[in-house]
């Protein structure tokens, strides 16, 4: 029955056999950024990355602190805020931090039990639960820090039926550009500070009764001059992926390090999107303004038959073609696929965003980790941040 369903769907059934998942999850709900300027951000994902004008709060609905652009594309909502004065606490977070993630919001059905669960279990309180009213319903909010000052937030909202969530209204603009295909969040990444990697995997344990489903270590993980150490924490449903990022002793500054320092701390690293069709949307998003990471070298693409092994004939994409786009392509037990990243989308080198499509595989790219993390440092060489 319904475990068929899921092994065919997720495959995790195994990790949680027996586990009761006390913060049963939806799917992401919407990841806000605090921005130095909403208007302008708004403009750049719609102009850049496809997304549609979707919810506004602002002077014109009676905020007075905020203002806040929410964009669609497909399942994925970003919500875009900035502050109309000194007063609004969110200036404390741009001023140390830059523009940034602050909220990754969940979606849930019971928004007062996860809160409960997981303040239980050890959380640390960020909003108290909340019900929120306007004609079009309500809906219940809670929120609870994670690492940093990121916050999850618990967004239930099934009983509105408005635009978004109640105090915005639906934004209606005359300037459209098309979506380029960007589908669902894949995961989210965290890095954090120096030994504390395996404090957040046990923090999602213990108060998100997460389960560790993957981990590299920085022998897996270097290149000659950095190294870092990942572990990839899922929910109860594998709907949600959240790898934890540490750095890792190496010669130089690694990108991680570079990133806490930025950032002032630990934080979203890097949001990643799936797609079902990679070279449309990423031929798409170059056009359009996008900046992705530099081709990695030759030796790299003659390299993919070996990298692909039983599944090479599976695939469908034309490594030239691939290559032209500096596309990566990784394989592992279950299937193959395809991924990119972007520079940081700040001038801080901070957060950036992966364009990932799946073909069976649900690892991460390890096959990719050295020629991508030596893109990175041939980035941060070029900043002298390296
Ligand atoms: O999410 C991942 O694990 C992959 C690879 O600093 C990765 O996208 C890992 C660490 C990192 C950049 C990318
Ligand atoms: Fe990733």
């Amino acid at each position: 029955m319904s475990k068929e369903v899921k092994s065919v769907d997720y495959g995790l059934e195994k990790i949680f056999e027996g586990a009761q998942d006390f913060l049963p999850l939806l799917g992401t709900d919407y990841v806000e950024f605090y921005v130095g300027n909403a208007k302008q951000s708004a403009h750049f994902y719609k102009t850049a990355f496809g997304f549609q004008s979707y919810a506004y709060k602002g002077l014109e609905t009676g905020s007075k602190d905020t203002v806040s652009y929410v964009l669609k594309q497909d399942k994925i909502k970003l919500v875009l805020t900035t502050p109309l004065n000194s007063e609004s606490p969110v200036n404390d977070h741009i001023v140390k931090h830059g523009d940034g993630v602050k909220i990754i919001a969940l979606w849930v059905e019971d928004a007062r039990k996860a809160y409960e669960e997981t303040i239980k279990r050890g959380a640390r309180s960020y909003m108290e639960p909340v019900v929120e009213k306007d004609e079009h319903g309500q809906a219940v909010r809670a929120g609870i820090y994670t690492y940093g000052e990121t916050v999850h937030m618990f967004v239930e909202r099934k009983d509105y039926k408005g635009p978004f969530l109640p105090g915005f209204v639906a934004w209606e603009s005359d300037y459209n550009p098309k979506p380029v295909g960007l589908k669902y969040i894949d995961h989210m990444v965290g890095n954090v500070g120096w030994g504390q990697m395996n404090t957040w995997v046990k923090w999602y344990e213990d108060v998100m009764g997460f389960e560790n489903f993957l981990s590299f270590d920085d022998k897996q993980i270097h290149t000659e001059y950095s190294a870092l150490m990942s572990k990839v924490m899922s929910n109860g449903n594998g709907r949600i992926k959240f790898p934890i990022n540490e750095p890792a002793k190496g010669k130089k500054r690694s990108q991680i390090e570079e990133y806490l320092d930025f950032y002032e701390g630990a934080g979203v690293q890097h949001i990643a999107v799936a797609t079902d069709d990679i070279i449309n949307t990423v031929s798409q998003l170059k056009a359009r303004g996008v900046e992705f990471l530099p081709p990695p070298p030759q030796a790299y693409y003659d390299d993919i038959p070996r990298r692909l092994g039983e599944h090479k004939d599976m695939m469908k994409e034309d490594i030239k073609e691939l290559q032209k786009l500096s596309i990566l392509v990784d394989a592992d037990e279950e299937g193959y696929l395809l991924q990119i990243f972007t520079k940081p989308v700040e001038d801080r080198p901070t957060l950036f965003f992966e364009i990932i499509q799946r073909m069976g595989a649900r690892g991460f790219g390890a096959g990719n980790f050295k020629a991508l993390f030596e893109s990175i440092e041939r980035e941060q060489a070029n900043r002298g941040t390296l």
